[in-house]
Order: C-alpha cells, then sequence, then structure tokens
C-alpha cells in the first residue's frame, strides 16, 4: 500500500514541487517544523507518506486547476461581456448541457477525492500487528506516558524549561517542543499508542508520524505509527485545553532497538534485576531525567522479586 503510493508520488513528486513555487521543501527539517516552511512537515512513518501522496498530488493540482479554471472564466467574463465590449446582453436564461456538466464534474471530482481519501482513512483505522504499544494520557498540562508490556509505570513528560534546553545542548528553537522526558520507541517498529485524558480533552499529535488522535476522558482511542528512522520528533497537544496548551509538547525519541532494551531496563521497576546491569552497560540511559528512576532498579537485587 504504502510503496504503491510512494511510487507514484516519488515519479511525480518533482513536477508537483515546481508547481506549488515551494522553495522550503528540500531544506525541511525532520521531526520539527521548519522557519518558513510552506508544506507538510517531512514524512517518518507509512501514514505520513500517503497524507503527502493525498495533499501534494491529488488534492493540490485538483484545486489549482479548479482556481485557475475560475479565474480564466471570471477573466474572460469581464473583458467579454463587459458593458463596453458587449452593450446588448443576450436574454437567455438557461442551457441544459452547461447545468449538467456544472452538476456532474464536481460529483466526478469529489468522487476521485472520495476514493484517496478514503483509502487514508482506511489505512489509519488499519494498524498493522503492533510490536509495541504505549498509553499516552493527557493532563493539564502535561502528558503521562506507559508501556504495559514492558511493566513500565506511567512517568510524566513535561515541557523541558528553557535553561534545561541550552544545558542539554539542543537547539533554541526546540524550546516548547522538547520534554524532560521524551517517549521512546525502536526504530522500524509499528507502535501502538492508546491516547486517552484525565480532566479534559486533548490531542496527541505529531506531524512527522502523521498523528493526531483525541485524548477524551473516559475514553480510549488508538493510533499507530513505524519510525523510519532514528532521531528526535516533537509534536504538541493539538486541542485547546486550558491557559498552559501551549505548554504541553509531545517528544518521541526513536532509538534502536538495542538502545530501547537498555532504556526499558533503565524504566521498569525491580523486575528485571540481571537485565538491568547488562542494559546499563551497553548503553547509557537516554536522558538524564531517567537516573532517579533507575536508582530503585538497581537496588533491585536486594528486593525479594
Ligand atoms: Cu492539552
Amino acid at each position: 500500500m504504502k510503496s504503491k503510493f510512494q511510487g507514484i508520488a516519488s515519479v511525480v513528486a518533482g513536477a508537483g514541487a515546481a508547481m506549488m513555487g515551494s522553495l522550503a521543501f528540500a531544506q525541511e527539517r525532520l521531526g520539527q517544523p521548519t522557519p518558513g516552511g510552506l508544506g507538510l512537515q517531512q514524512a517518518a512513518s507509512p501514514l505520513k507518506h500517503d497524507a503527502h501522496f493525498f495533499h501534494d498530488i491529488i488534492l493540490l493540482p485538483i484545486i489549482t486547476v479548479i482556481c485557475l479554471f475560475v479565474l480564466a472564466l471570471l477573466i474572460w467574463v469581464v473583458v467579454r461581456y463587459n458593458r463596453k465590449a458587449n452593450p446588448v446582453p443576450a436574454t437567455w436564461s438557461h442551457n441544459t448541457a452547461i447545468e449538467v456538466a456544472w452538476t456532474l464534474i464536481p460529483v466526478l471530482i469529489l468522487m476521485v477525492i472520495a476514493v484517496f481519501s478514503f483509502r487514508l482513512l482506511f489505512d489509519y483505522h488499519n494498524m498493522p500487528k503492533p510490536d509495541l504499544t504505549v498509553k499516552a494520557v493527557g493532563y493539564q498540562w502535561n502528558w503521562g506516558y506507559e508501556y504495559p508490556d514492558q511493566k513500565i509505570p506511567e512517568y510524566i513528560s513535561n515541557m523541558l524549561p528553557e535553561d534545561d534546553v541550552a544545558k542539554r545542548g539542543l537547539p533554541r528553537d526546540v524550546y516548547r517542543l522538547a520534554a524532560t522526558e521524551p517517549m521512546v520507541v525502536p526504530v522500524d517498529k509499528v507502535v501502538r499508542v492508546q491516547v486517552t485524558a484525565a480532566d479534559v480533552i486533548h490531542a496527541f499529535a505529531l506531524p512527522a508520524f502523521g498523528l493526531k488522535t483525541d485524548a477524551i476522558p473516559g475514553r480510549l482511542n488508538e493510533t499507530w505509527f513505524k519510525a523510519e528512522k532514528v532521531g528526535t520528533y516533537y509534536g504538541q497537544c493539538s486541542e485547546l485545553c486550558g491557559v498552559d496548551h501551549a505548554f504541553m509538547p509531545i517528544e518521541i525519541k526513536v532509538v534502536t532497538q538495542a538502545e530501547f532494551d537498555a532504556w526499558v531496563a533503565t524504566k521498569a521497576p525491580a523486575a528485571t534485576p540481571v537485565a538491568a546491569p547488562d542494559a546499563a552497560a551497553a548503553a547509557p540511559a537516554p536522558t538524564p531525567t531517567a537516573a532517579p528512576v533507575a536508582s530503585p532498579a538497581g537496588v533491585a537485587p536486594a528486593a525479594p522479586l
């Protein structure tokens, strides 16, 4: 499904970009907004590639042609049928052929759009067999992430303060996108995200993966992604949820499977006393804030289990 879309997309992409006259596409940053960027954020998951195809190859050319056609009609009418050029107007008021055409053609255009639109919706709905499940809970105003299969209890992901952005050596413009503790997932794995909220409605949204799912108290929504590249990806709560709505970013860190296993070992509570030292040796914890949580795992051998 994805490759079919991508194949057609790659053939037409050059012409599409040229037609749109967009200069920012090539320099787009991965996983975050680009200053002055015009298009959708660069894709890093199959759903986002499909969304790019639908927007760039289906919708944009159709919209452009319709706009140019209507503009040409308007110019023609203004020039040809103004009072000076056409002092004696025609008196007929109906033309059956034209009326049938302007009913049928828009219907056909909408049907073409619907086919691709529904196909994209079905892709969102038809999640492949997930390799990993993460539960994301929206709070006023931060996110909680829980990994039920890895027995990682919920931890809270706040916005990274401005001072800490500099301390971690991050670019200044990820302030308000970076989080104290990101969601961590392995690359090339299907991640199922179960989304809910504890107080008001939030929305779990991350453009590079094409994610936007409402987080509704008392209801469990689902979405999925498969990250194609290791890296750090940023999103934000996308439902107006109160005074600090703009300050509850979503950061997803995509790592290798080995790094993910090591991270899991630091986060899981005292359940894997053997795995924890191995994992710690294999790779350090990805975030400094993981350290306080890691310490219970460190004393795990002394615990009864
Ligand atoms: Cu929110």
